[in-house]
């Protein structure tokens, strides 16, 4: 396994439940090295979202995510990134309900749109998604309780 970082995001239908959402997170054994509460402007989301561009649905998407505040968080722990997505679940709440029921987003979320967490899919997409909410990341980890080596 290989010591990660990663962003989660929660989504503006799920702010609501940030104590319950963290509660997972910490329980799943992650660590917590940045949080924020924000709101994206439409330019920062289409950044955020840019990988997704071409789909049919991002600029719904962007309008989602840009309706409320949301909250951004830098996670590091084992496989962050895939460990973060299962934790997630499904992009489809629906279908996170019945494959994945205790996922964040079978128990926060509605639909595949209004689905309460995002997660970053690769540690580059997460560097980048990360940038958007922290600014540009210093030379060294600054998790340095955390003795982190990964992102140096
Ligand atoms: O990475 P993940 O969030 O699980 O799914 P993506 O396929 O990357 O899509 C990003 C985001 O777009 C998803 O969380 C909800 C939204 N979305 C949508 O609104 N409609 C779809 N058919 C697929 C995704
Ligand atoms: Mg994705």
């Amino acid at each position: 396994s290989t010591l990660e970082k990663t962003i989660a995001m929660i989504k503006p239908d799920a702010v609501s439940k940030v104590g319950h959402i963290m509660d997972m997170i910490f329980s799943d054994g992650f660590h917590m090295s940045k949080a924020i509460m924000a709101q994206l402007s439409r330019t920062d989301a289409q950044r955020f979202y840019a990988v997704h561009q071409q789909k049919p649905f991002f600029n719904e998407l962007v309008d989602f995510i840009t309706s409320g505040k949301v909250v951004a968080m830098e996670l590091i722990g084992n496989d962050a990134v895939k460990h973060w997505r299962t934790l997630a679940g499904p992009t489809d709440s629906a279908v996170a309900r019945s494959e994945a029921p205790n996922s964040v987003r079978a128990r926060f979320g509605t639909d595949k749109q209004t689905n309460a967490v995002h997660g970053g899919d690769s540690p580059e997409n997460a560097a980048k998604e990360l940038n958007i909410f922290f600014g540009p990341q210093p030379q060294k980890n600054t998790a340095k309780l955390l003795d982190c080596t990964c992102c140096v």
